[in-house]
């Protein structure tokens, strides 16, 4: 028996935080064995993303196929599907070598304003993707836009994971540490699975070193399924994971640190 392996499909992330670089270190801190297809390169630090580059969609083909063809998957997570192409590449090979364990981060916008998804790429992402998703993570903001109302309570959390799922993922785990008041009561997430409501509250770490945060999250939830773990198991244990990477989040330049999964190692 080999490693459990899970692939991350998404963007590269220069400063080592976020993106591509995130989820292979959480994945492997997860004990699990990553395997990684770029869709985008950018060019960042800790100050912010100064250029985006989109891999083309010939490429992007061409490395599922050289890692599904002869590795294969456990477990599937995308993060940044910049272009229409990449979204219509991931849905073309998740029929294709029928993938079941696909984790969607629904990335949109980083922190600092930049868009991570060109126009038209989300609407192919809603009817294309998701309705493959076996679980979906978005934050507050990407909820908001994936059921089209505002959020700001955790009964309109709740409201929007029954209209998410109705798009078609099957697990909606909808992250609250942007919901007002956070930062008083804790954050507090929610996994609606079509049936049942489960509710995962973590403390709320005062820092701006959070940079990475879902990518570690939704790796972490993807290694812990690749693992046959359930869901509700899953995305528990990833909670504690990603509280853990904030608590001992490193700030290696000038501007927002990142969060660390290896703990106090540095
Ligand atoms: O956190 C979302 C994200 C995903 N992927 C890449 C990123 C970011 C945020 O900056 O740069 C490559």
């Amino acid at each position: 028996m080999g490693p459990v392996k899970v692939l991350c499909i998404g963007g590269s992330d220069s400063s080592g935080g976020a993106g591509i670089q995130a989820d292979l270190k959480a994945v492997s801190a997860c004990g699990c064995y990553g395997l990684s297809v770029i869709t985008a390169v950018t060019a960042q630090n800790t100050q912010g993303i100064q250029f985006i580059h989109p891999v083309p969609q010939k490429i992007i083909l061409a490395q599922l196929d050289s890692v599904l063809s002869d590795i294969g998957a456990d477990a599937v997570k995308t993060g940044m599907l910049l272009t229409v192409g990449a979204v219509e590449s991931v849905v073309k090979k998740v029929n294709e070598y029928r993938l079941e364990k696909l984790i969607v981060d629904p990335v949109m916008v980083a922190k600092g304003g930049h868009s991570l998804m060109q126009d038209g790429s989300r609407d192919v992402l809603i009817k294309k993707l998701l309705p493959h998703a076996f679980v979906l993570t978005p934050n507050i903001p990407e909820a908001e836009t994936l059921a089209q109302m505002k959020i700001r309570s955790i009964a309109a959390m709740k409201k929007a994971a029954v209209i998410i799922h109705r798009l078609g993922a099957k697990n909606v785990l909808i992250k609250g540490g942007h919901l007002p008041g956070s930062k008083r009561s804790g954050a507090l997430d929610i996994l609606f699975d079509g049936d049942h409501y489960y509710e995962f509250s973590s403390p709320w770490i005062d820092t701006k070193n959070t940079h990475g945060t879902g990518c570690t999250y939704a790796s972490a939830l993807t290694a812990g399924i690749a693992k046959g773990e359930s869901v509700f198991n899953a995305a528990w244990q990833a909670r504690i994971t990603v509280t853990a990477a904030i608590e001992n989040a490193l700030c290696p330049g000038k501007g927002y640190g990142s969060v660390n999964v290896f703990g106090k190692t540095f």
